[in-house]
Parts: C-alpha cells; structure tokens; sequence
C-alpha cells in the first residue's frame, strides 16, 4: 500500500491566469468564482481535495497585478503570505504570453527567495499552436529550477489530472489534517 500524503499547496499566478478555472476543475465543483475580468478573487479561498492516497488543502489566491489601489495591495499580500506557508507552490501562467510579464518576474523572484518547490502550469493551452506552447515553456524553464512543467486547459479539464499526481510526488508522507 502507498503511504498517504497530504500538505497545503497554494495557486499563484497573474490575474485571469486561470487560478480560479482550476481549483474549481481539481475540486470538480464551482468553489471559486471566474470571469473574464481581471481581479476577480479578492481573497484566498481554501479547498480541500481528497484522494484515496491523499489530502490536498489547496487555495486558490487574488492574482498578482500591478497594485493600484490599498485593496490590491492587500490582496498581492494575501497571495505573498499563501506562498511562504505551503508545501507546494502551483504557478499558473497563461501561454499566449509572448515574454514574461513584470508580474510573473515578481513572482519568480519571491520562489527564488523562498526556495519553494513549484509546479509551473501552463494554461490554455486549447488557445494556442504546440510551437508556441513549447517556446512558453522554455522561457519559463530558463527562470526557475521547477519540479515539473504541465500544460492544460483548465477550462476543459484537460491535464488536471496530471497536476494531482504531480502535488502527490511532493507532499510529505502524514495523516489527513482536517
Ligand atoms: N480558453 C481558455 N480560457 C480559460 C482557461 N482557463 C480559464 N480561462 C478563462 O480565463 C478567464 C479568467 O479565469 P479565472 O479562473 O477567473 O482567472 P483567475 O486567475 O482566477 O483570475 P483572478 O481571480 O482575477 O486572479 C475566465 O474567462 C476563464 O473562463 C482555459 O484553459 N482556456
Ligand atoms: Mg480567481
């Protein structure tokens, strides 16, 4: 028998990224609300994911952006905070990206800082060539020594089975938290 995992794991990423989309497909029931609009979770939401080999208390947070106003200070914080108090750190990046945004540099500079380990999740994938999907990926590889690169389409389901598996490799071995 496997030994059971569980642990926190949050998700990062720019507004709109898909963060949303895909705690809502992990979690295969609308916990999160998404839109079209950028900013639109305002604080972490926490979910939990129970698998037969694993607990996975995930939460979603308000995408970084460019802060503005006292509110988006708070909610860039929100998501800073998520990102020193996990196991595992899923940074979701959308791939019609064409270099690496002044937010995901932010970012990546706080993982090189905390030394997380970080799954990078190239989203919406359904919109673009694999030519493109491949240049994305080695942009981002080049930044960050991350644990695994796995594109999806949150939006479709498509994937996310993969990052399950993917968060299960780096929990530690304990009981279920909750
Ligand atoms: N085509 C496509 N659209 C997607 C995909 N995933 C998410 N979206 C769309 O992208 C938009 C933003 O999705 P959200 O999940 O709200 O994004 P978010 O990262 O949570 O945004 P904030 O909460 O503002 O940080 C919505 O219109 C989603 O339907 C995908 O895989 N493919
Ligand atoms: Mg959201």
């Amino acid at each position: 028998m496997n030994d059971f995992k569980s642990g926190f794991v949050s998700l990062i990423g720019k507004t709109n990224s898909g963060k949303s989309t895909l705690l809502n497909s992990l979690v295969k029931e609308k916990v999160a609300i998404t839109a079209p609009k950028t900013q639109t979770t305002r604080t972490a939401i926490k979910a939990i994911i129970n698998n037969e080999n694993s607990q996975i208390i995930i939460t979603d947070t308000p995408g970084i952006h460019k802060a503005k106003t006292k509110l988006s200070k708070a909610m860039i914080e929100t998501a800073e905070t998520m990102m020193k108090e996990v196991d595992v750190v899923l940074f979701l990046v959308d791939c019609s990206e064409k270099s690496i945004c002044e937010e995901n540099i932010k970012i990546i500079e706080r993982l090189k800082e905390t030394k997380k380990p970080c799954i990078l999740v190239i989203n919406k994938i359904d919109l673009v060539s694999k030519e493109k999907l491949l240049k994305v990926i080695t942009m981002y590889k080049d930044e960050y020594d991350f644990k695994s690169v796995i594109p999806i389409s949150a939006l479709k389901n498509d994937g996310t089975d993969i990052v399950i598996n993917e968060i299960e490799k780096l929990l530690p071995i304990r009981t279920k938290i909750l």
